[in-house]
């Protein structure tokens, strides 16, 4: 990795470009189809396009005929544009990643109880396969879903489950955490769908009670939060990402006395007196249970000595 180094030492942060064969190039690789056939003016054209695009030196590496009247172009080109990437601000989810291993070590330890969550495609949504890849036994990518880690106890209630349905359940269940696939984003129905379940949540009196964690191709972190959501994950998340934010939040809220520690320790608390009340009256029972006997005692006494 010591080659790495030098050469990230090189890299002109305040004006990043992409690297190609030799740092600080620009060289971009472009795919690109024209609806006409291949021939030398759509070649020019091609150039011409990139040229508009901010490229320099640029290589049609090929040009074929993808169908009747289509032109399929690979260009090489450098581009000219930079990027500051020390000025850089991106709103995004704060978890360390953790492998499963040592986020069930983690509950087992720190929490004490199995966590509960909830998982399903809302709405009209009838694509499972997202939901599935983070919830499911197998996992996705090589990473083990859920369902699969011993202290998470995960429920995948598939496609098209309503908003009520999804609440109701997190309520009867005692959820710690609701997580929410959304796919389809026609008409913006995925935000519509996501900003309705937390207006519901919030009606109910369980926004701050649960971790919710909203998921897609097109969702992202900044939008699940602008929706009402503690997180969002895009594109190729791994179930492991997901629980490291869970677990990492859930201990978060019990460390700041969020929720989800007040409700368990107003339930301890609550045990604790159950448990005061019922000695004592077992006490007064037995007290009173021993009373004639000893009343008697006393009568036989007395009449002993009289006697
Ligand atoms: C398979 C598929 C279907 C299957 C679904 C089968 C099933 N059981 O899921 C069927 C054939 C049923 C289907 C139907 C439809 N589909 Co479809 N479908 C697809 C397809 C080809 C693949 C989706 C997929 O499985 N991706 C693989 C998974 C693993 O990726 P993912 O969902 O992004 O999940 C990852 C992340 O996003 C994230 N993630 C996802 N969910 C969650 C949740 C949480 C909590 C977290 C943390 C992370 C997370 O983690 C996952 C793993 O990294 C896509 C096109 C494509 N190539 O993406 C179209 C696509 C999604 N479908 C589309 C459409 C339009 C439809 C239909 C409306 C078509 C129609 N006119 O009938 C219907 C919808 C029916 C309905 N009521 O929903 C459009 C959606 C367009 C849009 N943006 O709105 C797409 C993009 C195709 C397209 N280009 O037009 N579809």
């Amino acid at each position: 990795m010591a080659g790495t180094k030098n050469v990230a030492a090189t890299v002109d942060l305040k004006k990043l470009r992409p690297y190609g064969d030799i740092m600080d190039d620009g060289t971009v690789q472009l795919a690109f189809t024209l609806p006409v056939e291949p021939s030398p003016e759509a070649r020019e054209a091609a150039i011409m396009l990139v040229q508009k695009m901010g490229f320099d030196q640029i290589k049609v590496a090929t040009m074929e005929k993808a169908a009747d009247g289509f032109a399929l172009f690979v260009v090489y080109g450098n581009l000219r544009h930079t990027v500051d990437f020390t000025q850089i601000k991106v709103i995004k989810v704060e978890a360390k990643k953790r492998s499963r291993d040592e986020i069930d070590e983690i509950i087992r330890t720190q929490i004490g109880r199995k966590l509960i969550i909830l998982g399903a495609c809302t709405g009209y949504d009838a694509h499972t396969v997202g939901i599935d890849a983070i919830m499911n036994m197998k996992g996705f990518a090589g990473d083990y879903g859920l369902e699969r880690y011993q202290w998470l106890d995960a429920r995948n209630l598939g496609a098209q489950v309503l908003n009520d349905d999804l609440l109701k359940l997190a309520i009867k269940e005692k959820a710690d955490a609701i997580l929410v696939s959304k796919v389809v984003t026609q008409h913006n129905i995925h935000q519509r769908d996501m900003k309705d379940l937390m207006a519901r949540a919030e009606k109910l009196g369980i926004r701050d009670k649960m971790i919710f964690v909203a998921g897609g191709p097109r969702v992202t972190h900044p939008m699940a939060l602008e929706c009402g959501f503690d997180a969002g994950f895009g594109v190729g998340t791994k179930p492991s990402d997901v629980a490291s934010y869970v677990v990492e939040e859930f201990l978060r809220r019990q460390a700041s006395g969020g929720d989800s520690s007040k409700e368990s320790k107003r339930e301890k608390v609550i045990a604790k007196k159950a448990e005061k009340l019922v000695k004592s009256i077992k006490a007064k029972v037995i007290k009173k249970s021993k009373a004639p006997k000893a009343k008697k005692k006393a009568k036989l006494k007395k009449l002993k000595k009289v006697k």
